[in-house]
């Protein structure tokens, strides 16, 4: 989820600054001792010594660090949000908008454009469905991007860790309406949930 993508980005930021630092400082090095008059030969390490650590032991080593904690330390994964029942929505993208079908809602299944309506603190699995060109769902707080595609139904499980207004947009280019596929998740208290499907299904029924 969205806290394990912003993890992991600072952790590999971290990572190469350190790298950036020490290759930098390593580089002035022979500048320094050839300043002192010092015999380079006999204070730095012989290139096999630099190849094989420098260039195959230490990215080995960050790189398959990284990837285990990509992939096994930090459950980015859906799967994180697993054990409890979720809420269900429907999403289709179509040039230019999201429609958001609350399955939950009283009196079968509540449409709206544009906005979705999700408890607080509990996940929500989001199918994601296209009708024309490939979209994607990104709500950069709540999680990573996930394509809509025609013809196949991607999911996404999503929480939102506290009441509030979640900006989404579209991520995947998609014509000339994309700047303007945006969305809105709205998260509210879980005990005013159920109250606030039901009010938006009465909006929906009134007369106009
Ligand atoms: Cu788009």
């Amino acid at each position: 989820m969205a806290d394990g993508i912003a993890t992991l980005w600072w952790v590999m930021f971290a990572g190469a600054v350190a790298i950036l630092v020490v290759v930098c400082a390593l580089a002035i090095v022979p500048f320094l001792q050839a300043r002192r008059g010092d015999a380079v030969s006999s204070r730095v390490p012989r290139d096999a010594v630099w190849l094989a650590g420098g260039g195959l032991a230490f990215p080995l080593v960050t790189l398959t660090a990284l990837m285990l904690w990509a992939f096994v330390i930090e459950p980015i994964d859906d799967a994180a949000l697993t054990g409890e029942e979720p809420v269900r929505i429907a999403a289709t993208g179509r040039q230019w908008a999201w429609t958001f079908v609350h399955e939950d809602a009283p009196g079968g299944a509540l449409a709206l454009d544009g906005v979705m309506h999700v408890p607080a603190g509990r996940p929500v699995e989001i199918t994601l469905a296209s009708v024309d060109v490939i979209h994607s769902f990104w709500v950069p707080r709540l999680a990573g991007k996930r394509d809509a595609i025609p013809g196949r139904v991607n999911t996404i499980t999503v929480r939102a860790e506290a009441p509030g207004t979640y900006a989404g947009l579209c991520a995947e280019y998609c014509g000339e309406g994309h700047a303007f596929m945006r969305l809105e998740v709205v998260a509210h208290a879980p005990e005013d949930y159920a109250a606030a499907l039901a009010r938006l299904v009465a909006d929906a029924e009134a007369p106009r």
